[in-house]
């Protein structure tokens, strides 16, 4: 048996405008739940149901107009009020079967007139601005603020008193969203259409792997919130490829394979105590720089599942052969997917090295909120003029991408020159 819910005695109010339906068909909602939004010219106010039970139909849709005792929805009472209804009707069946059936018959007369609140007084406009319900968390006039700024408040931590939203969270939100660069309409992007792709041929679906979803995710998010420039530039490791070879003899025993990462690290290490801009991110708000005092570099590692970036810690503080055995664990216990949330935290930079596999330049995505990542591809023997003749030299092609909101161009230009310097004697990483 559904009652109909109305909509109460609103003051000299008539004919206002339905901005929010807060429920839906199905839902089971309490007393003082709050079932619709109305504004007028100089408020927002929200009915709320006068009883527990099941809606079962909406009678209203946004856009509508409503005075008092217009219809909101029609409401299956819960078993608590049918509960206490019921003592009720049994006495009454007790001593006077017939008329039992009567409230039966006529639904709608007796509990629409329970189901309205309390007449009470009438409200006046002032009364309506303020009007706030019990169980809602924000006042009326702070939703309508919150609407015309198109902040959908579920999204808003209230800072108020039990939670309650107030101004300043809403503003601080706003800002935020801003800072963030969430909200910038030009940057919307249309969504992908969907294709049916087997309309030109055989295909094959596969999900995505839970790293394939994350790493997307961060990826998006940081190609378009930072603005990024990459520098490219060469370095000669010929002198370091020959003593790294030495090295690998002496250490060939020892289980640790010396490899031109943990040159590179060291290398990045000391361009970062030479230009600490580098070093750096920014806050949440975007208005400090954060300067950290310590040397921690992340590494792209490629596993079956996708790519990781697991992070090596106080890289200045370790020996070559410290690092290139850390290197060597963390590479497996990433491809055997052991790496901890801790184990990937924490980075200063990271290094994507795609040297073992091939290319000749390309253009890694910044790892924000780190400022910097170093990209290295395949070292080649080129033909090098030294002023007299060409000799054979090892070139390292270096992609250096950038958050041009921290640094700039020619420091850009400057760290790469400076690396590039780094590797070509290896003696300068321990200056
Ligand atoms: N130029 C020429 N040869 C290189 C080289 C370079 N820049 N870098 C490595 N090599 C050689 C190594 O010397 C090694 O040769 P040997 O087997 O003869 O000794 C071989 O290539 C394989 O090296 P490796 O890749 O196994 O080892 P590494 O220390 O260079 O790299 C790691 C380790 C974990 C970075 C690598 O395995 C990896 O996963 N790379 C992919 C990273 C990635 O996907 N990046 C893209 C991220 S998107 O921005």
């Amino acid at each position: 048996m559904s009652k109909e819910i109305v909509v109460p005695d609103i003051g000299d109010f008539t004919d206002v405008e339905v901005v929010e339906v807060l429920v839906s068909a199905g839902d089971t909602i309490v007393a003082e739940q709050s079932l619709i939004s109305l504004e007028s010219d100089k408020a927002v106010m929200e009915i709320p149901a006068p009883e527990d039970g099941i809606v079962k139909e909406i009678k209203v849709k946004v856009g509508d107009r409503v005075s008092a005792g217009s219809l909101i929805l029609l409401l299956e009472p819960s078993g608590k009020a049918a509960a206490s209804a019921e003592p009720a009707k049994k006495e009454t069946t007790q001593t006077k079967p017939a008329p039992a059936k009567a409230p039966a018959a006529k639904p709608a007369s007796v509990p629409e007139a329970q189901q309205r609140p309390a007449p009470a007084a009438r409200m006046d406009e002032a009364s309506f601005a303020k009007i706030s319900f019990s169980g809602a968390y924000a006042s009326p006039a702070l939703r309508k603020f919150a609407r015309e700024l198109g902040v959908d408040l579920r999204q808003v931590q209230g800072s108020g008193r039990k939670g309650r939203i107030v101004k300043e969270d809403v503003q601080s939100f706003v800002k935020r969203a801003l800072a963030q660069g969430a909200g910038m309409g030009g940057l919307a992007v249309a969504p992908m259409p969907a294709i049916d792709f087997s309309q030109w041929g055989e295909i094959v679906s596969k999900p995505l792997t839970k790293i394939n979803k994350l790493t997307g995710q961060f990826l998006h998010r940081n190609w378009v919130s930072v603005p990024h420039v990459t520098q490219f530039d060469e370095a000669d490791i010929t002198d370091l490829e020959d003593f790294r070879k030495s090295m690998l003899e002496e250490h060939k025993d020892k289980g640790v394979k010396i490899t031109l990462l943990a040159f590179l690290m060291k290398a990045v290490v000391s361009g970062l105590k030479e230009f600490p801009r580098f070093n750096t991110s920014l806050d949440a708000g975007g208005e400090n720089l954060i300067f950290k005092k310590y040397f921690n570099v992340g590494v792209a590692v490629d596993t079956a599942d996708g790519l990781v970036v697991p992070v090596v810690r106080e890289v200045d503080c370790k020996s070559l052969v410290d690092i290139a055995a850390e290197l060597g664990e963390i590479s497996q216990k990433a491809r055997d997917k052991k790496l901890k949330p801790a184990d990937m935290q924490g980075g200063c930079v990271t290094i994507s090295s795609l040297g073992g596999i091939g290319g000749t330049k390309f253009t890694p995505i910044v790892n924000s909120p780190e400022v910097v990542i170093l990209g290295v591809s395949r070292a080649k023997m080129q033909p090098v003029w030294n002023g007299k003749e060409f000799t054979p030299r090892l070139i390292l092609p270096l992609s250096l991408s950038y958050d041009h909101r921290v640094i700039d161009g020619a420091d850009g230009a400057r760290f790469t020159t400076f690396l590039s310097s780094v590797l070509a004697d290896a003696r300068r990483m321990l200056l």
